[in-house]
């Protein structure tokens, strides 16, 4: 397996309700290591563009304001496939699907307000590290 970087977020309700601190236990616990962390809000722009994928789902602009709505933490996370490894301890969008013990089954409150994003493949995790960390994604090879 490769040692690969992923993007990583904890939304503004996990935030908002003070479990930044347990959730980074979380990801230590599982391994990874911190290429980049940094707390900030991100603007209406950025986060438009970061769901452009999203942007005919009835959901977006609902999406857009939450994820402006609050502080957020932004990530790189890196271990052996990280990428995927990151999505199983995340757990399910949907934190009725999540398993237990994931992050989004112990701290989503919904659908939306899941907690946290990962990026869910290579070529997001590149695109991902690069939107939020360009000067980072220039000095280092993504691994894919
Ligand atoms: P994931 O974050 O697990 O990769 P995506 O990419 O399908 O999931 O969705 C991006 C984000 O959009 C989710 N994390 C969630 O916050 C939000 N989202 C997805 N589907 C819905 C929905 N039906 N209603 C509200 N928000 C949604």
């Amino acid at each position: 397996m490769a040692y690969e970087k992923t993007f990583a977020m904890i939304k503004p309700n996990a935030t908002e309700k003070g479990v930044i601190g347990r959730i980074i236990d979380k990801y230590e616990c599982e391994g990874f290591s911190f290429g980049k962390i940094e707390y900030t809000w991100i603007t209406v722009a950025d986060a438009r563009e970061f769901y452009a994928e999203h942007k005919d789902r009835p959901f977006y602009n609902g999406l857009v304001e939450f994820m402006t709505s609050g502080p957020v933490v932004l990530m790189v996370l890196e271990r052996e496939n990280a990428i995927a490894y990151n999505r199983e301890v995340m757990g399910a969008t949907n934190p009725d699907d999540a398993a237990t013990g994931t992050i989004r089954e112990l701290w989503a409150d919904s659908l939306e307000a899941n907690s946290v994003h990962g990026s869910d493949s290579s070529v997001s995790a590149a695109r991902e590290i690069e939107f939020f960390f360009p000067d980072y994604a220039a000095d280092v090879a993504i691994a894919a």
